[in-house]
């Protein structure tokens, strides 16, 4: 385990974290959703007829990221959105919304049955794969802290601060941002690793979190993490 600290990070509305600097030890990424589902061919994004060039954007980025966080020992947690097989963890009006839209929850598509477990279309892309020992946690809804361990093991290990890449932006990253905020984890959103549906939601999305000095943490471009967990300057 590493104790090396790191930043502030060049963010808005201010400096993140609102401590001065970062502990890698005391710092998670948390790499929200980026399955097939939302960001690959076939799968329910793309069955719901979304540009999936806005889910996919983020991608390099958060390989880069990634990177640079296993490398200073940051702890990596991957996030998958599904359902049970039986979907008896899925409320019926989640699954109605869903067939509405044409990408019933359980349905048969090109990437097997869409948002379930042990589908194809539920696995992580291969570019941001989990490796051993990172954690991945299972959640049958949009926030990754309800119906979930992740609070235990966060806290259990120390972590303080999460750094935040992953799909989609305006739906299970704000989700999770937001309860992290309000469980008093320091929060960064990293503006090029993340996507949504829509690019309006997008960018208010991003927006929302630097009202009111920083209402659910920061934002900051992975360029200034990078640099940051380098030891340089971000320009
Ligand atoms: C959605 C997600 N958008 N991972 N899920 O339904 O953001």
């Amino acid at each position: 385990m590493t104790t090396s600290a790191f930043g502030p990070i060049d963010a808005e509305p201010y400096a993140w974290p609102y401590d001065g600097a970062f502990v890698a030890a005391r710092t998670a990424l948390v790499n929200i959703d980026w399955q097939v589902d939302f960001c690959g061919p076939g799968g329910y994004v793309d069955q719901m007829g979304y540009d999936l060039s806005l889910t996919r954007s983020g991608l390099p980025a958060t390989q880069r990221v990634l990177a640079a966080a296993r490398e200073v020992g940051m702890f990596v947690v991957h996030t998958r959105e599904g359902h049970r097989p039986d979907l008896s963890d899925c409320p019926p009006n989640k699954l109605w919304r869903s067939e509405q839209i044409g990408a019933g929850i359980g349905s048969d598509g090109p990437c097997g049955r869409i948002l379930t477990r042990g589908e194809p279309g539920w696995e992580i892309v291969p570019e941001v794969a989990p490796i051993e020992g990172e954690l991945v946690i299972d959640k049958p809804g949009k926030g990754s802290f309800y119906a979930t361990d992740l609070d235990l093991l966060l806290r259990t290990r120390g972590i303080t601060h999460l750094i935040f890449t992953g799909i989609t932006t305006d739906v299970c990253v704000h989700t999770t941002m937001r309860d992290a905020n309000d469980r008093g984890y320091e929060c960064l959103l990293l503006t090029d690793c993340t996507g949504a549906t829509d690019r309006g939601n997008y960018e208010a999305a991003l927006k929302m979190v630097t009202m009111q000095g920083g209402v659910f943490g920061a934002i900051a471009d992975s360029h200034a993490l990078l640099a940051a967990l380098a030891g340089t300057d971000a320009a």
